[in-house]
C-alpha cells in the first residue's frame, strides 16, 4: 500500500480534533462506490491507494482491514464509541455510513427495506455478473463464446430491470439513495460489458442525473497515476489478478 495519498481536489476541510476515514482504494466500480459516499456526505477522508495490480491487495497490512483481499475498505477512526473501525465490503461501507452520517440511507422502514433490496440486487447481481462479463469480453486469453453469451445477456437482463424500475420512479429507491450510488459505476462501464445504454432509455437518463452530481464528478475525478499504467496484458499482472486460489 502507497502512502502517496493524494485527496481530492475540493476535499473538505478538515475539522481539527477529527481524524480523516482512511479509503483504501483503487479506481474500479467498487472503489467508485466508496468515494462517491464520502464525497456526497462531504466526510474528511484521505484515499490510500492499493495497486491491485501489483499484489497490495495481499499484504498483511492489508488483509487485517480487507480479509477478502479486495477493496474498497475503509478505517474509520472515530467509529461507534469513539474507536477506530476498519469496514470491508463495499454494501456494508455504504450502510456503515449511511448510518453514521443520516444520509442517502433512510431511516423509515419501508424505505430501508427498498433501499436495501436494491442495494443487495447490485452486490449480489448486477456487480458480479457485470464482472463476469467484462471478465470474459475483455480479459479471457480467448473468446469462448458461452461465457460471453451467458454474460453479456445476463447483464443486458440486469439493466432492462433497472430500466423498468425507473420508469416510474427517479432513482432505484425513489429517493437519491446509496442503492443508486452502488450501481453508478457499474452503468459507467455499459460498453464494456456489451451494452448499448441508448436501448434503455429510462436509465441512460437516471445515469446522466446521478453522473451530473457535483459529488459524483469530483469522485470520478481523483486520480490515481499508477492506475491509468496498468498492463491488463503484462503476464505480471495478469499472474496477480487471475487464477487466484487459497493461500
Ligand atoms: N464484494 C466486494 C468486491 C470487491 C472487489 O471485487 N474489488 C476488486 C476491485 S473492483 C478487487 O479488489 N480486486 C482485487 C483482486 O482481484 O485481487 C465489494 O463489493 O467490496
Amino acid at each position: 500500500m502507497k502512502r502517496a495519498a493524494r485527496r481530492p481536489a475540493k476535499a473538505p476541510p478538515r475539522r481539527a480534533g477529527v481524524p480523516p476515514i482512511e479509503l483504501y482504494y483503487w479506481p474500479t466500480p467498487n472503489g467508485w462506490k466508496i468515494s462517491i459516499m464520502l464525497e456526497e456526505c462531504r466526510l474528511p477522508y484521505v484515499v490510500r491507494p492499493v495497486d491491485i495490480s501489483k499484489g497490495e491487495q495481499f499484504t498483511p497490512e492489508f488483509l487485517r482491514i480487507s480479509p477478502n483481499n479486495r477493496i474498497p475498505a475503509i478505517v474509520d477512526p472515530s467509529g461507534p464509541g469513539g474507536r477506530p473501525i476498519t469496514v470491508f465490503e463495499s454494501g456494508a461501507i455504504l450502510q456503515y455510513l449511511g448510518r453514521k452520517t443520516g444520509k442517502f440511507y433512510p431511516r423509515d422502514e419501508r424505505a430501508r427495506v427498498a433501499v436495501d433490496a436494491w442495494l443487495f440486487w447490485q452486490m449480489a447481481g448486477l456487480g458480479p455478473m457485470a464482472g463476469q462479463a467484462v471478465h470474459f469480453r475483455r480479459y479471457a486469453p480467448e473468446p469462448i463464446a458461452y461465457a460471453l453469451e451467458r454474460y453479456t445477456d445476463e447483464v443486458n437482463r440486469l439493466y432492462g430491470v433497472m430500466n423498468t424500475r425507473l420508469a416510474t420512479r427517479a432513482f432505484l429507491a425513489g429517493r437519491y439513495s446509496i442503492a443508486d450510488i452502488a450501481c453508478v459505476g457499474w452503468v459507467r462501464l455499459a460498453e464494456r460489458q456489451g451494452q448499448d445504454l441508448a436501448q434503455f432509455p429510462n436509465l441512460e437518463r437516471w445515469f446522466e442525473t446521478v453522473r451530473a452530481r457535483p459529488a459524483v464528478r469530483r469522485a470520478f475525478a481523483i486520480r490515481i497515476e499508477a492506475a491509468s499504467k496498468v498492463d491488463i496484458n503484462d503476464p505480471k499482472v495478469r499472474a496477480v489478478l487471475f487464477g487466484q486460489k487459497a493461500r
